[in-house]
């Protein structure tokens, strides 16, 4: 019998922690950002394991067509309403109806591909809600936008950029860089077209 795996969450949330507007990212743009979200969740713990996005329907429907099913990663969805023939599951997507069924699903691996790779939970809100009462949910990896845009979709804790969040507490860069595995830029990051949107690089929680 083996530990239950590990979860966990990769956000970009702005100062008031919006996470969406109408269905999508309230930003556009942020091409360095979202690289750094690809990088980070394919990047695997060993050679020859693949990692696991967790999501639910409503952010698998956020995700333009062209790149879906995520690439190089397992894809998990939760939806209520399982897609026609049912419990529909390719190598390399997998619909289920619960976090829990989620979790299952990672608990007994398909392959040894699957069975090494870390999982991460990559929204939206109410996914994230559900996550954050998991014991299995160690950390939580924080992209702050710095523009304040319109949201209509928040992450469910505030995380304060010194300091705690009820049982959350900000890590080091240090901390930061050995577990993600590159050397991630520090400060704020400008970028976002003709209104640079300041987006300052991750937490972890
Ligand atoms: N975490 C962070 N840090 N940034 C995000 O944008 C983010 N987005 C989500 C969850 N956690 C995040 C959920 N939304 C794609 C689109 C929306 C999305 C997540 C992923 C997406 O299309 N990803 C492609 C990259 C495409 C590209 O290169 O532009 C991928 O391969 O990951």
């Amino acid at each position: 019998t083996m530990p239950p795996r590990e979860l966990t969450l990769i956000v970009a949330a702005t100062s008031k922690m919006g996470i969406g507007l109408r269905g999508t990212l309230p930003w556009t743009g942020l091409k360095k950002e979202m690289a750094y979200f690809a990088r980070v969740t394919k990047r695997a713990p060993s050679l020859g394991a693949t990692n696991a996005v967790i999501m639910g329907r409503k952010t698998w429907d956020s995700i333009p067509p062209r790149f879906r099913p995520l690439k190089e990663r397992h894809n998990i969805v939760i939806s209520r309403t399982l897609p026609p023939a049912s419990k529909s599951s390719s190598s390399s997507s997998t619909t289920v109806s619960s976090l829990s069924e989620a979790l299952d699903t990672l608990s007994r691996p398909t392959d040894a591909e699957k069975a090494s790779g870390r999982a991460f939970i990559i929204g939206g809100a109410q996914i994230y809600a559900t996550a954050l009462e998991k014991p299995e949910t160690k950390r939580i990896l924080l992209t702050r936008i710095l523009s304040d845009f319109e949201c209509d979709t928040f992450f469910p804790v505030v995380l304060e950029e010194s300091g705690e969040a009820g049982s959350w507490r900000r890590r080091s860069k240090e901390e930061l860089d050995a577990w993600v595995g590159e050397n991630v830029a520090d400060g704020e990051q400008e970028e976002g077209g003709t209104r640079p949107a300041a987006s300052r690089y991750p937490h972890c929680h």
